[in-house]
């Protein structure tokens, strides 16, 4: 109803006959019905306990190279480097149980490592370096298996933490004793180099982004003692703190290779900071399981075991099982032809344009892989930056483009300019792809089919919200102009930002061109390389984007922060300006007290019930503009055991954590000679490469 009316009263203004209008305004409906696409594999639902607990072992093992390590006086006992109480993973928890070990896990990249400085946001590459490498307080990729009662992030470099009565507060308690694979204790001190310098210092943004407001704004952090640290909130029991202690966001850094480097501690400049561990700096100290040894640009980066990792399995072994990590600095693209071929050991096959191929070949029963579909949490959305006010210094052209963006004609003719079903098409045939109006994902546990607004496809409609946005083709030339008092009438010229190394994305900007230029909008690509595209849309210096979703809109629990512009960079489409102000449409106001209502609630049908309420606000404000959501695959070499049945390729984080690479195996018999640095371990800081035992 609102909209006929503004239509209509647009219409006057532009001196058209309110008649033309109407007729071609094509109202919104539901989304269209997905097709059936059954997922492979159901998890084995567990309670978080079931998983792994901490405690001490009668006695403990390593491989035997290690042990020579130890023999030759080159590292302490393994008992001594392992925490009192490691995390042990319960055997019955482990789909093949425990574990021998050996061998290597192969994977392929289509990124590329900028340094080791993930604090002062440096990529390693992606494809699950990082995420071998680095470990945070809580772990929430796994939680596809736990039970819904249960769900709640699990322990990890936390191994408890208690909520005041008030639920103002928690204390966090750290696992005690555990080291650095250099041997340098892990204890507060990271804890409080990180918040302090890290999330709280302005001129430092990790790699996720994290920053205050990821906690709550005001939240405080205060160190009660080498293991234990407590949290300050403004608001009572705010639960999705435990999910922002999870990857990527609280993941501590070793402090004691950082703070020399930091200027709060005699650091050159941040500058220097950032960069002082370039990519040839080898075996940088890790919590995670293998620390970088090798990497040759463009070819190779090669991890080995961690030493000093402070999980075992409940035989006392100590993890992992895997020697050697391999990332091949190739493409995507290949990751995913590599895997199918068994040259590689796995990929999360996320391009829909590799899918058939894909699936013919692993449906070949001596096909070295396997391969399992997951739900359709692989999704993409067109997103516009809705900063009025100076974020990215646009100059007057992108200025003007921002406005529109504010506009909701501008947004539902937007939206009504792209046909979904087509755009699914291209990129694969088939019950895969469903169309995507934006918000939550179709299928996930907050979303809700009467609460989404979807806008059907009709240029007619678009051209009738683009005229009541004050867009017409005034020279003729087939495409839309400004108001005449807006760059003196010129023609709307937008550019689209996108990432270089996906196809899936590349093809998707392609289409959202093509299908802008029959609507009358022109488009300009403006790809990059994932690093670059990261750095210029966190920078801001961008019109609109090609964006593949994060988990907030499959699971809402984890990076909720992100879900609005709660704070003045949580929403990637707007952040604040310079001065740290931001300017909110009303539409946005209300997502921000309907977020913050969520965060605040711990009433789930409460909680369901302001889902229900984002869901409509935002697609019926168009936030952003959803094009298309599939599933993703699992494929896996089919030497590698302990793999969970079900493990989605993504959803409260990437498959390189859901299936829990440190206790994955290889059986002795299916063993295969890929190891490239044999019985070696991560030299020291700085130092060139692996090392022997002598
Ligand atoms: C998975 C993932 C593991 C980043 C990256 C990459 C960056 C984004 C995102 C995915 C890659 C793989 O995703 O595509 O399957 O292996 O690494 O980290 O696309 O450009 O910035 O958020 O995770």
């Amino acid at each position: 109803m609102r909209m006929i009316n503004r239509a209509a009263a647009a219409a006057l203004l532009l001196g058209v006959a309110p008649g033309a209008l109407l007729a071609q305004i094509v109202e919104p409906t539901t989304p269209p019905e997905a097709p059936v696409f059954e997922a492979q594999g159901e998890p084995v639902f567990v309670n978080r306990a079931d998983m792994y607990t901490y405690r001490a072992l009668e006695s403990y093992n390593e491989p035997d190279f290690v042990k020579a390590f130890v023999d030759a006086g080159l590292l302490p006992p393994v008992a001594e480097r392992l925490p009192a109480e490691p995390l042990v993973y319960s055997a019955a928890n482990m789909p093949d149980g425990v574990g021998v070990y050996g061998d290597v896990m192969r994977h392929v990249i289509g990124g590329r490592p900028e340094g080791w400085n993930f604090w002062a946001g440096q990529s390693y590459g992606w494809g699950g370096i990082d995420i071998g490498m680095v470990e945070c307080l809580t772990r929430t990729g796994p939680l596809f298996q736990v039970n819904s009662e249960d769900l709640q992030p699990l322990p990890n470099l936390a191994k408890s933490w208690e909520w005041s009565e008030d639920g103002m507060s928690l204390t966090v308690n750290l696992i005690e004793g555990a080291k650095w694979s250099d041997g340098d204790p892990f204890d507060t001190e990271d804890i409080d180099f990180y918040w302090n310098n890290v999330i709280m210092d302005p001129e430092v943004t990790p790699l996720m982004g994290a920053t205050q407001d990821t906690y709550g704004a005001g939240t405080t952090l205060e160190i009660l003692g080498p293991y234990q640290f407590k949290f300050t909130f403004t608001t009572a029991f705010p639960e999705q703190v435990l999910y922002a202690m999870a990857y990527g966001n609280f993941c501590p850094g070793p402090s004691h290779m950082l703070k020399p480097h930091h200027p709060a501690f005699g650091g050159e400049s941040y500058e220097a900071f950032r960069n002082a561990f370039p990519p040839d700096y080898m075996n940088f100290p890790v919590m995670g399981a293998w620390a970088v040894v090798e990497h040759r640009p463009d070819d190779i980066v090669v991890l080995r075991r961690n030493p000093y990792y402070w999980k075992v399995d409940e035989a006392g072994n100590q993890l992992p099982y895997l020697n050697e990590m391999h990332y091949r600095l190739s493409t995507w693209a290949d990751r995913d032809v590599q895997a199918v071929a068994g040259t590689g050991d796995f990929s999360n096959l996320e391009q829909a344009e590799n899918y058939v191929e894909a699936l013919q070949r692993s449906a070949d029963p001596a096909a070295p892989a396997r391969l399992a579909f997951g739900p359709r949490t692989i999704g993409y959305s067109l997103y516009m930056n809705f900063s009025a006010n100076g974020w990215g210094e646009p100059d007057e052209r992108a200025q003007a483009v921002r406005e529109l963006n504010r506009n909701e004609h501008f947004r539902k003719g937007v939206t009504q300019a792209l046909d979904r079903a087509r755009i699914g098409e291209s990129l694969v045939k088939g019950p895969f792809t469903v169309q995507y109006p934006g918000g939550l994902y179709p299928g996930t546990s907050y979303y809700d089919e009467a609460s989404t607004v979807f806008y059907p496809y009709s240029l007619e409609s678009a051209g009738a919200h683009f005229a009541a946005a004050g867009l017409t083709d005034t020279d003729g030339n087939g495409f839309l102009n400004h108001p005449a008092d807006v760059l003196g009438g010129a023609d709307v010229q937008v550019t689209l930002l996108t990432n270089a190394d996906m196809l899936t994305d590349g093809n998707l900007a392609e289409g959202v061109v093509a299908m802008m230029e029959e609507a009358g909008i022109r488009v300009a690509l403006e790809a990059l390389s994932s690093n670059d595209m990261d750095a210029v849309g966190v920078a801001g210096g961008w019109d609109w984007r090609i964006f593949r979703n994060q988990s907030e809109l499959i699971t809402v629990v984890q990076n909720t922060t992100q879900l609005a512009p709660l704070g003045p960079q949580t929403m990637r489409t707007h952040f604040a300006n310079a001065a740290g102000e931001l300017e909110l449409m009303p539409f946005e106001e209300e997502l921000n007290r309907i977020v913050s209502a969520f965060i605040a609630s711990r009433d789930a049908t409460e909680r369901a019930d302001l889902m229900k309420e984002y869901q409509r606000v935002y697609t019926e404000n168009v936030y952003g503009v959803g094009l298309t959501a599939y599933p993703g695959a699992l494929v896996i070499n089919k030497r590698f055991a302990n793999i969970p049945a079900g493990a989605p390729i993504f959803m409260y984080n990437w498959a390189e954590d859901n299936i829990i690479r440190e206790r994955v195996f290889v059986p002795a018999d299916a063993q295969q000679d890929h190891e490239l640095h044999l019985n070696t371990l991560p030299g020291a800081p700085g130092t060139p490469g692996p090392v022997t035992a002598g």
